[in-house]
């Protein structure tokens, strides 16, 4: 048997017949928000995949799916508004919990290991980990000028409750030898076509070995849904979703860096180009690093974009703000284009990987279109950025964007 059919075999997904989404409100237009370029949003509409209410659809082979501003409508977004990101279509239609298994071997590992979902949530401690999983290119679509890929607005993440056991536990019960330098991940999604590379990420030991850097068993306190991974993917927090695999079926700590077409060719920015304090030092290579930590940022939630109000009457603005995991220091806000900006209220500080909330209220005092600006900075003193650090794949869009109401 092939190595892959072999971790599909494992994973109870030796066949992977196609998967058709259900395209349920296949009329619904998605309202032109956000100031994409033009027709940028032709295409897209409210569709639902299984288990999920409507979302934006961007492609339905692979499922390419955005959240709604629905979803953001607490710190906590529910499952079944949870964007869906997969880059290949050859999708499991369904995961068989008892068959399947996270196989643990590699170069660096004393005891192979087989577990069980079973064996996962008995012979481990649990952990709960509050993080934001947010694609790279999440905002792609507001890039300018225009990239290519799929052109997310400003839904691709989300903030969940994470639960399952650390990885470090179960790599010390492997018994990880000292030379690992980096951990390869394999989901039990693969291509369609034969040519096309699986998606297999790897992440550096340190990272692997982080107390936060768990397998999710469980998102919100229910089970993962299907497109989120069922029934188990590994959490990365304060890093982008790229490496957060989805359908986990292997884990293999390695003494080389790991030479995968995901990792050479894919999610990578110039080096230098983001501030990042935790770097993938062994799959650097001259010009270019793998994209790690989220940039800091920020979304205003409400007043929803063309709201009215009236001159004299209070709004209340509210949103959130994120970062790689170093916290939330402060969110500013402007209500006269960037002249002057004054500090929002931070709310609940549900931990350092998580939304952070914020409310900031003003009192119109003239009619026409009213903008708001708000921006974000974390504990490293990193700010949003007001012109775009324009880079090809659209990676890490951070830019201070407005909300425009209407005041009457
Ligand atoms: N197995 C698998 N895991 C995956 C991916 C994938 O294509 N296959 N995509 C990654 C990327 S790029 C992102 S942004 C997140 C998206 O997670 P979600 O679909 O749960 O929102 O999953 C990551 N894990
Ligand atoms: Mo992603």
């Amino acid at each position: 048997m092939q190595r892959r059919q072999f971790l599909q075999a494992l994973a109870g997904t030796a066949v992977l017949p196609s998967f058709t989404p259900v395209t349920a409100f296949a009329a619904e237009r998605v309202p032109l928000t956000y100031g994409l370029p033009a027709g940028a949003y032709g295409d897209a509409q409210m569709a639902s995949l299984p288990g999920k209410r409507p979302l934006i659809e961007w492609t339905a082979r692979p499922p390419n799916y955005e959240a709604p501003m629905a979803a953001f409508a607490t710190p906590v977004t529910p499952n079944d508004l949870f964007f869906v990101r997969y880059h290949l279509a050859g999708i499991p239609p369904q995961i068989d919990r008892q068959q399947w298994r996270i196989a643990v071997t590699g170069d660096s590992i004393a005891t192979p290991l087989q577990l069980s979902f079973q064996d996962l949530q008995r012979d481990y401690e649990q952990v709960d980990v509050t993080a934001v999983l947010q694609c790279s290119g999440s905002r792609r679509g507001l890039s300018d000028p225009h990239v290519p890929g799929v052109q997310w607005g400003l839904g691709a993440m989300g903030n969940a409750v994470w639960r399952g056991p650390r990885v470090k536990d179960i790599l010390a019960k492997a018994g990880l030898k000292p030379g690992a330098v980096e951990v390869v991940v394999n989901g039990a999604d693969g291509p369609v076509l034969t040519t096309t590379p699986d998606f297999v990420k790897s992440i550096p030991i340190a990272k692997a070995l982080d107390e936060n850097t768990i397998v999710a068993l469980q998102m919100n306190g229910a089970a993962l849904p299907h497109f989120n991974g069922y029934p188990a993917r590994l959490i990365m927090p304060g890093w982008t979703g790229t490496y957060w695999m989805k359908h986990l079926i292997s884990m293999e700590p390695v003494s080389k860096p790991f030479d995968g077409f995901w990792m050479r060719a894919a999610y990578r920015i110039p080096t230098g180009m983001f501030p990042t304090v935790q770097i993938f030092q062994t799959q650097e290579n001259a010009m270019t690093t793998p994209i790690t930590e989220m940039v800091v940022n920020s979304l205003i939630t409400s007043p929803a974009e063309g709201a009215h109000f009236r001159v004299g009457e209070p709004v209340t603005v509210t949103g959130f703000a994120w970062d790689g995991g170093y916290g939330i220091r402060s969110v500013i806000v402007s209500t006269d284009n960037g002249a002057s900006w004054r500090e929002a209220t931070l709310g609940n500080d549900l931990g350092r990987y998580a939304f952070r909330p914020w409310t900031y209220q003003f009192t119109p005092q003239a009619a026409g279109n009213q903008q708001i600006l708000a921006s974000a900075a974390n504990r490293l003193g990193e700010t949003q950025v007001r012109t775009l650090i324009f880079n090809g794949a659209g990676y890490h869009n951070n830019v201070v964007r407005p909300t425009t109401i209407v005041i009457a």
